[in-house]
């Protein structure tokens, strides 16, 4: 087979005269396409069967297991410039990265076959999709993007339509942690992985083209390719208020987005719909407002931690047709991770017989796939072609100390200020240390495909006049008490959040003015049904102010390093917040005093 489009047949060709496969297989999405690799993968052993009577469908893979997460140091963006790239990515010479990538793909698939797999970013008829081809050696890719994209033959006519497309390349290689490079052109839309299998590595559709690919073509077409879950709140009127939310990997978006409000709520009528769990494509309306569509067409998620009781709308949707990735399993082969049940795990996530002493069952981050319409919450909106308006939107991240539960932005400048400031202690999502307080600005760190000074301005550009865009707001659910432990529930009763957070947005809510932006009174929250005492909620609402100057100082050091690119108006915001917190400080530390 091959397509109506030249430049695609010569592409893959090239490519199919590099990498020397012994076939080369254009995939055009069907169920039987589908079932045909399953069948192949399963003799091979790359995917294991598991109870076919409690989950029908359901695979495991087990990645090689120096192969677990995605891996920031080997990420690189090539533009021709290196101050394009800025110094939030590792940056390489466009012609001595596509040299010394092309060196590793010569030969690489002999033995193999070669997939074409066409797809689609967003609803297959949205004009804010966008399409893109990956060409990969892996059998699990194609599984897997046939659940995380519109994948094959309309996705295809579509490109064939529009003549453009990403193109991008990726082999698992040898599996070899030094023979990894994840390597993107955005010059040239496109995208050259080799050496990882797992995840945002080697599904190129998601990280490496809607966020890193895309991220740098929102910035020339004024729109916006964020790491936000997407959801729409739907009040005992019926009204509902569409909420984008980043945070960064392993921080709770995928909870977030199938929330299930706590029982009052639910009695009252409230309920959360699903549009989106990781991405979300933005763009300024004709009527001034944001309308944003989910790229994605299914959930890479998080198995540790989900359970009947945190995520209710995943564990419904993950007992059939899922892929799950270094999961652990039970005597009668189902997935079981920590967290989900009592049931006692029988072998972990690299295959042998379970022993507490070798460490978790399950891998941290081992995930799921699965389509998004097995989603309870799914909303009917995430296939409307021109997206949903966005009401408010939400940084947050992991924050053992100081960061209160929820605060409001006093306008988009300050908005755009505490994205840019945002911090997060890392987790198993990315190789590397886990807990390490680090600068995680809108949750991008990872994923803008160029320097971060540009990108804040492109963010502080999108307010013009006749803009009516959301209010922002930044919330913390891991703040935890002397004792080590969580202040606040999270999970469902994040729903109290959000109402405040939907209140705010229609002007019913009230808030008090504090130096870092809006805070709810305690009385602001509606805490029907929850035994919180108090004092934790004193203090996951308390503003310690000499621990927030001392944020701010870190915070201006930040911002400094991205030096005279950094956008003036950032930095005035920063004084500004700054000095409010200086005249807030009760006892100020005046120069010479011992
Ligand atoms: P990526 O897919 O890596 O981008 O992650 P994500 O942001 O979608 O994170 P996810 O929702 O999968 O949550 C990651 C981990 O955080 C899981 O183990 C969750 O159980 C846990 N988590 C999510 N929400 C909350 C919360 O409100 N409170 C607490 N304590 N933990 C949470
Ligand atoms: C993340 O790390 O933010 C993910 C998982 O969503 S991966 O697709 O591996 O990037
Ligand atoms: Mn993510």
């Amino acid at each position: 087979m091959s397509s109506k489009l030249e430049a695609l047949n010569r592409w893959v060709a090239e490519v199919a005269a590099l990498t020397e496969p012994d076939r080369v297989h254009w995939c055009d999405g069907s169920e039987s396409e589908n079932d045909a690799l399953i069948e192949r993968m399963v003799a091979a052993g790359d995917l294991i069967e598991l109870n076919s009577k409690t989950h029908p469908n359901c695979y495991l893979h087990r990645s090689h297991p120096s192969d677990v997460a995605r891996v920031e140091h080997l990420t690189f963006v090539c533009t021709s410039e290196p101050d394009d790239a800025g110094p939030n990515n590792n940056w390489m010479d466009p012609a001595q990265a596509h040299a010394k990538i092309d060196a590793l793909f010569a030969g690489c698939m002999r033995g193999r076959t070669l997939y074409v797999i066409p797809y689609c970013m967003g609803p297959i008829d949205s004009p804010l999709a966008r399409c893109g081809v990956e060409l990969t050696d892996s059998a699990y890719v194609v599984a897997n993007m046939r659940l995380m994209t519109r994948m094959g033959a309309a996705a295809l006519a579509r490109i064939e339509r529009e003549g453009t497309f990403v193109r991008g390349l990726h082999s698992t290689g040898e599996l070899d942690p030094h023979k990894r490079y994840i390597m993107h052109f955005p010059e040239e839309l496109s995208i050259k992985s080799i050496g990882s299998g797992y995840g945002g590595n080697a599904l190129l559709g998601k990280k490496c083209h809607a966020l890193r690919i895309a991220s740098w073509q929102a910035r020339s077409e004024g729109w916006l390719a964020e790491h936000m879950l997407i959801l729409g709140v739907q009040n005992p009127k019926g009204e509902i208020f569409y909420v984008a939310a980043a945070f960064p990997s392993a921080c709770g978006k995928t909870n977030l987005a199938m929330l299930i409000p706590p029982e009052s709520y639910r009695d009252a009528g409230w309920k959360i719909w699903t549009i989106g769990d990781d991405i979300c494509w933005m763009t300024p309306g004709a009527d001034g407002r944001l309308w944003a569509i989910n790229p994605e067409a299914g959930y890479f998620g998080v198995a540790p931690g989900t359970s009947a009781k945190t995520n209710a709308n995943a564990l419904a949707m993950l007992n059939h047709d899922a892929i799950f990735t270094n999961v652990a399993v039970t005597a009668d082969d189902a997935p079981w991770w920590e967290g989900l049940s009592d049931a006692k795990p029988a072998r972990d996530w690299q295959g042998r017989d379970y022993s507490a002493a070798s460490g978790p069952a399950a891998h941290p981050n081992s995930r799921f796939t699965v389509s998004a319409r097995q989603c309870p919450s799914w909303s009917p909106r995430a296939e409307d072609a021109q997206g949903v308006p966005i009401s408010a939107i939400i940084f947050g991240g992991r924050r053992e100390h100081l960061v209160p539960l929820v605060f409001e932005a006093r306008d988009w400048t300050h908005g755009v200020l505490v994205g840019a400031s945002m911090g997060s202690e890392t987790t198993a999502a990315a190789t590397g240390a886990v807990g390490v307080l680090r600068r995680d600005s809108m949750a991008m760190k990872p994923f803008c495909g160029y320097n971060f000074a540009d990108y804040f301005a492109h963010w502080l550009g999108i307010e013009r006049p006749g803009a009516k865009l959301p209010k922002i707001f930044h919330v913390n659910w891991f703040r935890k008490g002397d004792d080590g432990k969580f202040l606040w529930p999270g999970f469902g009763d994040n729903m109290r959040v959000l109402e405040w957070i939907v209140g705010r947005c229609c002007g019913s809510e009230d808030a008090v003015e504090t130096p870092i932006g809006l805070l709810p009174h305690v009385e602001d929250l509606n805490l029907t049904g929850l035994s919180v005492p108090a004092s934790r909620l004193d203090a996951l609402l308390h503003i310690d102010t000499e621990g927030w100057i001392a944020e701010y100082e870190s915070i201006g050091e930040y911002l400094a390093s991205f030096g005279a690119r950094l956008p003036a108006r950032l930095r005035e915001e920063h004084r500004r917040v700054s000095s409010l917190l200086a005249a807030d400080n009760p006892e100020p530390v005046t120069a010479g005093s011992p």
